[in-house]
């Protein structure tokens, strides 16, 4: 028998987003892969230019291609890319990983274009896939993926979570930074730190898959991996993806004081709940601002006491958000907040409590942002499990959830003039209170006063809840087309870049 290929080809679709930069998930599951002897391709979407002929001309030679991607928009360029793969052989495998087949694994494996899934966490899970395809050996002991015989789908035993400790590190010498860097106008890479959230939120899918159990790096090992990979790669900036940052204090403290000790010369920015960053006292805070934090972004998610309960937020008080706000800005860190609307059980009262709340954050702390995304179902999470009796439809086919995209999201009861005029309001908060993407801000001087001025009538619209003839979104539309801003190679829909958002 010819011994097959030791090439694995990754594909990562467009998320559809100014935010450019390497694909964690997929620099984890490398390094086992490149420790066994294999070799990886990584072709992202984002950043290839003719994405499609590049995979079709790296597989050629390939073992196999495996693709990562979430819920949503993603699914579009990877069920473009399977089809084309496999029209070009029919017997290639494809491959999928991350959190949408990790929910839904078997309705994933029932396209008939996709060959295997990976359940949760990839690292082990995949190399052994790997393993198993070069040999043509069948893979029903593998724990954690699914598979196809015979056109039967075989789901495999669960695979047991690994701490983050005992995870290998990510193999970020395949990024292409400066392609990123082209791309978005800034050098930045994501890092993780820890797993889990003791949360639970009821829209949230991190429990069904981590169960709740934080677990975290220690802070010797932050220090040293963060100072070594923005010095290695030029990085200015590290966004650190954990849930939940902040759970462990002393760890936060810790990794402040070893930061500044090492001298560390770069930004980062962290996701945490507001009651633990409202933990912080005034000094750590600081701390944590000479260690080079610059951005704590905060699952808000509502103005209505009714509606966080709902959520199963009740770990998060309106004190807490505000001491939080004031605490971040008084260390000058930018805090970012998250809204969530037409949550289920959201009314016309809860959502105009939510807007008058956000006003009066922005009004008393200037500096403060708020990021808005429209309530979207996902599988796995607790309000799912509802889903019929709120009416929503459940795609019976993966390529069924790719319209499933907060920033367009239409539900049973937010459609046809309600979902348009929420998307209006959500445009004017965006011109009403400066926001801080990731990707650089090219406007001219004058282009910003100009949308500086559009805040104002903007302001006092949000504050009378009226929005007809949006004149100040025309003219900030122009505003924008005669900027050279950065637009994401694939846009969902040719909406507005949406950015920084944050899972809590
Ligand atoms: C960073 C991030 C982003 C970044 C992505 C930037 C980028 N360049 O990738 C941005 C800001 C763009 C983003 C956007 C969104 N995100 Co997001 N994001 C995250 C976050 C915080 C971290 C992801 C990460 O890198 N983790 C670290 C890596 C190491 O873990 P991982 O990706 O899970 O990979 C592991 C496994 O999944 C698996 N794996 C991953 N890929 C592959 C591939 C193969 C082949 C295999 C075998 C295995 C495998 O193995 C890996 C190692 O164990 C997660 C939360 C989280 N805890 O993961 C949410 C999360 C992924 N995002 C989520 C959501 C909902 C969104 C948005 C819809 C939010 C929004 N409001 O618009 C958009 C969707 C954009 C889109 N693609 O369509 C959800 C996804 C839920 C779902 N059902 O898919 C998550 C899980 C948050 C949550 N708790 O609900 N996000
Ligand atoms: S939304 Fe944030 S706080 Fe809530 S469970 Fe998910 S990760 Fe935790």
């Amino acid at each position: 028998m010819t011994p097959r290929s030791k090439k694995v080809v990754f594909f990562f679709p467009s998320f559809a987003s100014t935010e450019a930069t390497a694909p964690l998930g997929i620099l984890a599951v490398a390094t086992p892969l490149l420790r066994a002897g294999y070799s990886v391709t990584l072709i992202d979407s984002t950043i290839t230019p003719n994405f499609k002929k590049r995979v079709l001309e790296e597989v050629r030679d390939a073992l196999c291609l495996a693709i990562s991607l979430v819920t949503g928009p993603m699914i579009r360029e990877t069920v473009e890319i399977a089809r084309a793969v496999k029209s070009w052989n029919p017997e290639f495998p494809i491959i999928l990983g991350g959190w949408h087949p990790s929910l839904l694994p078997k309705q994933t494996l029932e396209a008939p274009f996709l060959d295997i899934v990976v359940r949760g966490q990839g690292e082990d899970a995949l190399l052994e896939v790997v393993q198993h395809l070069e040999e043509r050996a069948p893979m029903d002991l593998v724990p954690g993926i699914g598979f196809k015989r015979d056109r039967r789908l075989f789901l495999t035993t669960e695979r047991p979570l690994k701490p983050i400790v005992d995870l290998p590190p990510k193999a970020y010498h395949l990024a292409d930074f400066d392609a990123y860097e082209r791309s978005c106008g800034r050098r930045w890479a994501m890092y993780i730190s820890s797993l889990a959230c003791p949360f639970n939120c009821s829209y949230c899918t991190n429990a069904g898959v981590y169960g709740r159990k934080w677990n975290a790096l220690p802070p010797e090992q932050f220090v040293e991996e963060t100072v070594d990979l923005t010095r290695r790669y030029g990085l200015e900036m590290l966004w650190v993806v954990d849930d939940n940052f902040l759970v462990d204090l002393d760890r936060a403290r810790l990794i402040g004081e070893g930061l500044v000790r090492a001298g560390a010369d770069f930004k980062w920015s962290i996701q945490a709940t507001t009651n633990l960053t409202a933990r912080l006292m005034p000094e750590d805070v600081k701390l944590l601002r000479r260690s080079g934090l610059h951005q704590i972004c905060q699952g808000v998610d509502s103005g209505s006491e009714k509606i966080l309960k709902l959520m199963n937020k009740t770990f998060q008080d309106f004190d807490s958000i505000y001491e939080s706000a004031a605490r971040c800005l008084q260390a000058g860190i930018r805090p970012s907040f998250n809204i969530i609307f037409a949550y289920p059980g959201e009314g016309k009262r809860e959502r105009r409590q939510t807007v008058d709340f956000m006003m009066d954050v922005c009004r008393r702390f200037p500096g403060a942002e708020f990021w808005t995304n429209i309530f979207t179902p996902y599988p796995g999470s607790p309000i799912m499990e509802n889903a019929r009796e709120l009416g929503i439809q459940v795609p019976d086919s993966f390529e069924g959830w790719s319209d499933f995209f907060p920033r367009y999201t239409v539900l049973p009861w937010l459609n046809g003039r309600e979902h348009k005029r929420l998307q209006v309001m959500r445009d004017y908060l965006r011109i009403a209170f400066d926001r801080v993407p990731i990707a650089l801000d090219t406007r001219k001087r004058a282009t910003r006063i100009a949308q500086k001025l559009l805040s104002f009538p903007a302001r006092w619209r949000l504050d009378h809840d009226i929005y007809a003839l949006p004149a100040e979104l025309w003219v900030n539309n122009k505003l924008k087309r005669k900027s050279p801003i950065f637009k994401p190679a694939v846009d969902a829909k040719r909406l507005e870049p949406a950015v920084g958002e944050a899972a809590c």
